[in-house]
């Protein structure tokens, strides 16, 4: 291993950081850092002696990322922007960023935080920040349906759907009883009733501060979010903790994986067994329980609760090896990977096994078709849909392909290299995905990883880098690397959608459910904001209704009394796509988008005497400059 103090080795100053003579020696270094950190120095040499050798080498043939001026892509990408709190949308192969969907943040382009719209959604006093993971879209029939998209914010414990038909969040949902919502997918089949949310963290219950010092009696959930109504269907109580989750392809089962089966409070005492595990929990029994009433209710909430640890029938415990982090699904529904972190092994499930599994017909490991070894520290694993896979392998800085059924055959113990290929990706990846790839539809052409580390492979901005989301085609026999791509963040997760799949609104619906409140509270004010402009004085309250047409505001110029709160509703009429305007208040902390046939709406205090310009703040016109009025604040 590399001693970073060793006099011989080059130095990087600041000036030079982007030489290439640099570059490959500064990577070694920082393999070698990180790796230490991880805490498995003595197991590192293995991986990285062949992978350095074609770690520059880039495709020279076969897909290549180009979308050329005016094309369109071919997917869509949904990606997690990490503890930016929002979500983003990619175009693939492009890898060009489309849009940023503002959730669990504050947003001053279209006001997400800042209007009475949003406001709502988010919910009275909401926290501003958030750490979004795990994006995944509602499926039908195990694909894709193009309706919603679904992520978690691990910093608040909360769940948010994203309408797909104009790429805004329109719930979110604060899980009772537990402490960071981590893992979530979807349940696959026959549709999205559920999606799946754990909870990471245990906590004692009740978490009123008199029995903290009963760390064995601490516990998290398990939790199924209603996708239509956003509610928490049910939560089910676990042993140890809980991590990553997947589901299957019959709608029976789903399945997280835990770290900390020791249910230690600290780094080591969660890295002691050699095992942790799989929770598999049985849907149907689940909604059983629930409906015969077999629940308790935690303070704070009403949500059944149920007893899932070891001895339920709701559950079992399939001991995997080591801090087990993904897990994951294969598209043909007959595996399910979990990948052993601490253990260069991944896991392989045969879930039509599971039945028996319940019915105790087998043992929790028989359930368990190959566990094979991969490399350092592999992380998530997807799927060509051709019976490959390809994981993650964070120490190593690879993405490991490997065959499935050789993988089996050589767990039985025939001879079979059951490894195609590892290709070097830049610099230690978390998860990967691949198009189409945790649906029925898996079409083997692209694969996402994506790296946690940028280091040397882009133009330096100071010390924070961003991430390093790279393309890989997987459509031949070996894997090419296409594309790397600069994210912020940080995308933990993403997913592939062909764009046959989702269908979005060129313009509002004047009926559209998200400014439906607004609408009602013109309507009581007697005010049909499609037609009319009107100042509405309610005591120190004013409401201010007013239309946009590129380039002017159905009202030029109202007058308020220092103090009031006022309500500024605007109603673009503009029926030409792309045609957005923006409302802005100077100096008052307020601004918003208002796309065509969109009403938004804005509340604020008036504490500023005299004239107080407002203004159009996304470019509509030639005479967008020009698209301005007064507030006129009569001084207290
Ligand atoms: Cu692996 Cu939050 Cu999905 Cu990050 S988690 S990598
Ligand atoms: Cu309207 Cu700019
Ligand atoms: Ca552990």
């Amino acid at each position: 291993m590399i001693d970073p103090k060793d006099k011989n080795l080059p130095k990087i100053d600041v000036e030079d950081s982007q030489a290439t003579e640099h570059v490959k020696v500064s990577r070694r270094l920082f393999l070698g850092g990180s790796a230490a950190l991880a805490g498995i120095a003595s197991t590192l040499g293995a991986g990285m002696g062949s992978s350095l050798l074609s770690s520059s080498a880039h495709a020279t043939s076969g897909a290549d990322s180009t979308v050329g001026p005016g094309e369109l892509d071919e997917y869509y990408g949904f990606w997690s922007g990490g503890h930016s709190g929002e979500v983003r949308v990619l175009g693939l192969p492009s890898m060009r960023e489309l849009m940023r969907i503002p959730v669990f943040n504050v947003d001053s382009a279209t006001g997400w935080g800042i209007t009475n719209e949003s406001k709502a959604v988010l919910g009275e006093n909401a926290p501003l920040n958030g750490d979004s993971h795990h994006p995944h879209m509602s499926m039908t029939n195990g694909s894709y349906d193009g309706k919603y998209v679904f992520i978690n914010d691990k910093a608040n414990t909360r769940v948010a759907r994203i309408r797909c038909d104009i790429m805004k969040t329109d719930k979110i949902t604060t899980i009772p009883n537990c402490q960071a919502v981590h893992g979530l997918r979807v349940q696959k089949v026959p549709y999205t009733k559920y999606v799946f949310a754990n909870a990471e963290f245990r906590i004692p219950h009740p978490n009123n501060g008199l029995n903290m010092d009963d760390v064995p009696g601490y516990y998290t959930l398990f939790n199924g979010v209603d996708a239509e109504s956003m509610d928490v269907a049910w939560q089910v109580i676990v042993d140890g903790n809980l991590d990553n989750t997947d589901a299957d392809y019959t709608g029976k089962y789903a399945f997280s994986t835990s770290y900390n089966s020791e249910g230690a409070t600290d780094l080591a005492g969660s890295m002691k067994a050699e095992r942790d595990h799989l929770v598999i929990f049985n849907i149907e029994r689940i909604e059983a329980a629930v409906k015969s009433g077999k629940f308790i209710t935690l303070p704070g909430s009403d949500v059944p609760v149920l007893d899932g640890r070891k001895g339920s029938e709701l559950t079992r415990y399939v001991p995997v090896p080591k801090n087990p982090h993904g897990i994951n699904t294969a598209p043909g529904g007959k595996y399910a990977v979990a990948n052993g972190k601490l253990s260069p092994t991944v896991t392989m499930f045969q879930l039509d096994k599971f039945d028996s599994l319940f019915d105790d017909k087998i043992k929790p490991r028989d359930t368990i078709v190959a566990e094979v070894e991969l490399g350092l520290g592999p992380l998530h694993t997807a799927f060509d849909g051709k019976g490959n896979a390809f994981t993650t392998l964070f120490i190593d800085s690879q993405v490991c392909k490997w065959n499935i059924e050789k993988a089996i055959h050589a767990y039985n113990g025939e001879s079979v290299d059951y490894i195609l290929q590892k290709l070097d990706v830049h610099y230690q990846p978390g998860h990967n995905h691949t198009s189409m790839g945790e649906t029925r539809d898996a079409d083997g052409k692209y694969l996402v990883s994506l790296q946690k580390f940028s280091k040397d492979r882009f133009l330096q901005c100071g010390p924070l880098h961003p991430e390093n989301d790279q393309l890989i085609d997987i459509s031949g026999e070996e894997m090419k690397l296409i594309h790397d791509g600069p994210t912020y963040a940080e995308p933990h997760d993403c997913m592939i959608v062909h764009r046959s799949k989702v269908k979005t609104r060129k313009l509002y619906d004047r009926k559209d459910p998200t400014f439906a409140a607004t609408i009602t509270m013109a309507k009581a004010d007697g005010v049909d904001v499609y037609t009319q402009n009107k100042v509405i004085h309610d005591g120190n309250k004013v409401r201010v209704y007013m239309t946009s047409v590129a380039p002017v505001y159905g009202i030029n110029e109202f007058r308020v009394k220092q103090g009031d709160e006022v309500t500024v509703v605007v109603t673009n009429l503009d029926q030409i796509e792309d045609v957005t305007h923006g409302f802005c208040m100077v100096n008052h902390g307020v601004q918003m988008e208002i796309s065509p046939q969109q009403t938004a709406s804005v509340t604020f205090t008036a504490d500023k005497p005299g004239v107080q310009w407002f203004y159009c703040n996304w470019f509509c016109h030639a005479l967008h400059m020009e698209m301005r009025g007064r507030m006129l604040v009569e001084p207290a």
